[in-house]
């Protein structure tokens, strides 16, 4: 092995051997070819990781087109699939830059993104699909892309806060999502919407380092609807980026569980991904199809009373509860 390799890059490393999907895989590549010292000893070790990197965004797109025709719809990867949505120059592919490694084009002129793209963006020790869209305007949403909206675990609505328009982009969108019957009238996530999984749906308040964006913010937090969080962010300023990661994690309403072994200490690595409200026999159906019924008890670390503690099987866990499993 090269010397001087950095905790970062042999991090990034264990991501890429326990990367399930292609798209974790090639996040893991990006990352691990980022934070790489660059010197001499570890010129083959970069070229190995560039070819790899080649073969697999080759796959992918050799999947891509003998797959479904419908240039909208994102194979879903990771813990959840968030989906950006919002005027043209908003910038939805300025936050999908900030918060993953995918290329998109970042640019002054509208209508600069025409196909979808999807990064992964890293939350702790998940990933999440952010998936940039073509813009939507005030007269149309692009045919074809309510589908891929109503395929999404949660939506992000992106406003342009230094814009004096700001308020007929938020109303524009949420017009669209009701029509189109993506969103209930009142925003709700709640049963009523058939047909889709949407847990969430979220407003970024975008470029509030500009000179009008303080003013109009308070305007429009007069009218976001009462379900809606909104989140002020800034990506030249970096303002809030990182807020704006953990709001995304928190909008799939998912949640992650470690393993442990009776005796011996707790799994850390990839955790589970379960939905929040899950139980212990729900954990259980996740590690074996065959655990539900064998169960007979279960000790949790994290957010029963104390530590090992044994909880019975309808026992709700919580994000970063560690379960013993006793069958
Ligand atoms: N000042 C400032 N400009 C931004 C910010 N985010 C995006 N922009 C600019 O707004 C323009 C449109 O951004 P883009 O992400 O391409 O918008 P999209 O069409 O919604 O994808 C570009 O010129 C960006 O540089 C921000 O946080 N602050
Ligand atoms: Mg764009």
């Amino acid at each position: 092995m090269p010397a001087n390799l950095t905790p970062q890059y042999l991090e990034a490393e264990q991501a890429f051997k326990e990367a399930k999907t292609t798209a974790e895989k090639i996040a893991a590549l990006e990352e691990m070819l980022a934070v790489i010292p660059k010197h001499k000893g570890t010129e083959k070790l970069q070229a190995d990781i560039k070819r790899r990197l080649s073969k697999l965004r080759e796959e992918g797109e050799r999947k891509a087109k003998t797959g479904r025709q419908d240039p909208f719809l994102i194979e879903r990867h990771g813990a959840g699939q968030v989906v950006l949505v919002g005027f043209p120059n908003s910038g939805k592919s300025a936050i999908v830059g900030a918060l993953t490694r995918a290329k998109v084009t970042v640019a002054e002129y509208p209508f600069s993104t025409a196909l979808p793209l999807a990064g992964m963006m890293q939350f702790e020790d998940i990933w999440i699909q952010l998936v940039d869209m073509p813009p939507v305007t005030e007269e149309e949403m692009p045919a074809g892309m309510s589908g891929a909206l109503r395929n999404a675990d949660a939506l992000l609505i992106v406003v342009d806060v230094s814009s004096d328009d700001c308020l007929d982009q938020l109303e524009g969108v949420l017009r669209h999502l009701r029509e189109k019957r993506i969103l209930r009238d009142d925003c709700e996530m709640a049963a009523g919407v058939r047909g889709h999984t949407l847990t969430g749906c979220m407003v970024a308040a975008t470029k509030i380092d500009l000179p009008r964006s303080r003013d109009n913010l308070e305007i429009l937090k007069e009218y976001v609807p009462p379900a809606l969080e909104m989140v002020p962010v800034s990506v030249a300023s970096r303002e809030n980026v990182e807020t704006l990661r953990r709001r995304v994690f928190d909008l799939l309403g998912i949640i992650r569980i470690y393993t442990k072994v009776p005796g011996k200490p707790p799994d850390m690595g990839q955790p589970f991904v379960l939905k929040r409200g899950s139980s212990v026999v729900d954990m259980a159906a996740a590690v074996h199809r065959d655990f539900p019924s064998k169960l007979k008890s279960a000790r949790i670390w994290g957010s029963a009373r104390f530590d090992g503690q044994s909880v019975p099987r309808d026992y709700i866990l919580h994000d970063r509860d560690i379960v013993e499993l006793h069958v």
